[in-house]
């Protein structure tokens, strides 16, 4: 059994898998910590987990343009300087279960919470790529590619993926290899000893127990670069998808998402209101402007209170750039009432919350629209319907 060396999880953790292992936060864990801790952040394993001996740990950094480097991570935490940074890292297949209710997907039925933020430390992936030589205005070089040690044991193939040499070398894309998660070494399960972390951009590309980095011209041939983790019409099926025809995600779209009140959570008119909280994120680098929230299911709606964001990212709310993780919110709406005693009540508070980002890009309503078969990218305005009783 490949999985017989993985390790522990949290109790904590939703499971949606277990060979491999998936799990996702608990809502109202989400909402509790604007850092979230290291033990209940989600777990997406495509493989079985590696075990990676620290001591005798290489970087192997090679391809067009660079002279090849093998770089323990000794080398790494003394040769380069030392940067921290605040992400949020969400899956593709975030709130995928939305989908599967309209029209079976293939993929894990993940939740809202296959998503946490961090405060990664590490070194800049730029400050490594200079040093290997890299020139920013290299002709050839269009893309950098990531590949794990984990490998699957049926075909060989390794977890890889890639992204643009633009994001790669920015300065201020601030894409890190990092050896830290909230100030501890990573663990087995979040990539020991070293992995990516490229903000802004969905979590498929943050490659996990890094063993190689490559320049090319092209894209990663990876399975999940190009036959995974893209989004189609909903007309396309199985039969019909042409992987080729539509880009790998990088940059996600702004969502948003009910975390609290737990769904089947029955609210009672006589307390008079209900406290709804969430987070919201977007990808880029895009800040959050603000988060509406609804309890009539979209016919009205009020702004909710955005928290402070967590320690690190940009201390301003709705940044164009550089803010990296999410925003954590708060409202409290009031609830129906009967019109005098007994009188008539609706059966069901229906919240729904959309976000608005520092593009002024905001969420559809509804998920049928941007169906697709892989599960992928659902931002649609997240609902949550709860039993209202007297
Ligand atoms: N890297 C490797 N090597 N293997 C993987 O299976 N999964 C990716 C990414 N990096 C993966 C990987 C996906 S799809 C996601 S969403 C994130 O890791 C999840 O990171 P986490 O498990 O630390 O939350
Ligand atoms: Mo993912």
């Amino acid at each position: 059994d490949p999985y017989a060396s993985d390790p522990a999880r949290h109790p904590a953790l939703i499971p949606r898998s277990q060979r491999p292992f998936n799990g996702e936060t608990p809502g109202s864990l989400l909402a509790a910590n604007p850092i979230t801790p290291n033990d209940i952040f989600y777990i997406r394993n495509h493989l079985p987990v590696p075990h990676v001996d620290e001591k005798s740990y290489k970087l192997k950094v090679e391809g067009e343009g660079t002279r090849t480097l093998d770089l323990s991570l000794e080398e790494l935490k003394t040769r380069f300087r030392k940067h921290n940074v605040t992400a949020t890292v969400q899956c593709s297949g975030n709130r995928r279960n939305e989908m599967s209710r309209i029209k079976q997907v293939k993929g894990l039925e993940w939740d809202q919470g296959a998503i946490g933020t961090a405060v990664w430390g590490g070194v800049r992936l730029r400050d490594v790529l200079l040093a290997a030589g890299l020139s920013e205005d290299d002709p050839l070089v269009r893309h950098i590619h990531f590949e794990g040690f984990d490998r699957d044991p049926a075909s060989g193939e390794v977890y890889g993926a890639s992204i643009p040499i633009r994001k790669a070398l920015s300065y201020g894309g601030d894409v890190l290899l990092a050896y830290e998660m909230n100030g501890q070494p990573l663990s087995a399960d979040h990539g020991a000893p070293l992995r990516v972390i490229v903000p802004g951009v969905t979590g498929a590309r943050s490659v996990k127990w890094l063993r190689r980095i490559v320049a090319s011209p092209a894209e990663s041939g990876s399975h999940w670069q190009q036959r995974d983790y893209k989004s189609f019409s909903p007309c396309v099926d199985w039969d019909s998808v042409d992987w080729g025809a539509a880009p790998a995600i990088q940059e996600p779209p702004v969502t948003s998402a009910i975390c609290e009140p737990a769904p089947g959570t029955t609210l009672s008119a006589a307390d008079g209101e209900v406290t709804v909280r969430g987070y919201a994120w977007s990808g880029g680098g895009r800040g959050i402007v603000r988060v509406d929230v609804s309890a009539d299911g979209g016919a009205s709606w009020r702004p909710a209170r955005l928290l402070p964001p967590p320690p690190g990212a940009p201390q301003e709310h709705g940044a164009y750039a550089g803010a990296w993780a999410w925003t954590l919110w708060e409202i409290t709406l009031p609830l129906p009432q009967p019109q005098g005693p007994g009188g008539p009540l609706p059966a069901t508070v229906d919240l729904a919350v959309k976000a608005v980002d520092s593009s002024y890009n905001s969420q559809p309503d509804s998920v049928a629209g941007i169906w697709n078969l892989r599960g992928v990218v659902n931002n649609a305005w997240h609902r949550v319907s709860l039993p209202l009783e007297p």
